[in-house]
C-alpha cells in the first residue's frame, strides 16, 4: 500500500552539513519527496510535535534541541514507506543502529540522532498536518 511518512533532518543533520547525505540515502532507497521545506521551530512548537513525549526525562532537553536550528522536513511516499524510512533511519540509539542506516553512520547521541520519521499511520497523518497544507504536497499526475 502506498503510504507517506512525516521525515525531519533534525537540527544536528542540518547544521553539520549532513542534507545532502539523508537525501541521497532516501532517494537512492526510492522514496520520492512530496514536499520539503526548512523550518526553525520555536520551543512552542517543537513541544507540540513532540507532545506524545511530553513528561518523559527527555522532552525539555529533546524540545530545546529540535529548536535550536533550522530543521529540514518532508513527506515521503512509497510502499510501506512508514516501516522502510524507520529501517533507514536505525535505532534511536544509534549504538543499536545496523551498519549503512543513516543514524549508524552520523548521529552522534542518544538525543542528537539527526533524522526523524513517524512510526505509525496515525503518527504520520499528525506529523504531516503538522507542517504541510494540502497544496504544498504534490500528488501524482
Ligand atoms: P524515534 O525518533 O526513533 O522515533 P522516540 O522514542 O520517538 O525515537 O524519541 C524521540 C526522540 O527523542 C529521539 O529521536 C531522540 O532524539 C530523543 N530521545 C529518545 N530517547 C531518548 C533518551 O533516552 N535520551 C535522550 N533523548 C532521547
Ligand atoms: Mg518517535
Amino acid at each position: 500500500m502506498t503510504q507517506r511518512t512525516l521525515a525531519i533532518i533534525k537540527p544536528d543533520g542540518v547544521s553539520r552539513n549532513l542534507v545532502g547525505a539523508v537525501l541521497s540515502k532516501i532517494e537512492k532507497e526510492g522514496f520520492k519527496i512530496v514536499a520539503m521545506k526548512m523550518i526553525k521551530m520555536t520551543k512552542e512548537q517543537a513541544k507540540g510535535f513532540y507532545r506524545v513525549h511530553e513528561g518523559k526525562p527527555f522532552f525539555e532537553s529533546l524540545t530545546d534541541f529540535m529548536s535550536s536550528g533550522p530543521c529540514i522536513v518532508m513527506v515521503l511516499e512509497a510502499e510501506d514507506v512508514i516501516n522502510r524510512y524507520r529501517e533507514l533511519m536505525g535505532a534511536t540509539n544509534y549504538k543499536e543502529a545496523k551498519p549503512g542506516t543513516i543514524r549508524y553512520e552520523y548521529a552522534t547521541d542518544i538525543e542528537r540522532n539527526v533524522v526523524h520519521g513517524s512510526d505509525s499511520e496515525e503518527s504520520a497523518r499528525f506529523e504531516i498536518s503538522y507542517f504541510f497544507n494540502a497544496l504544498e504536497i504534490m500528488t501524482s499526475p
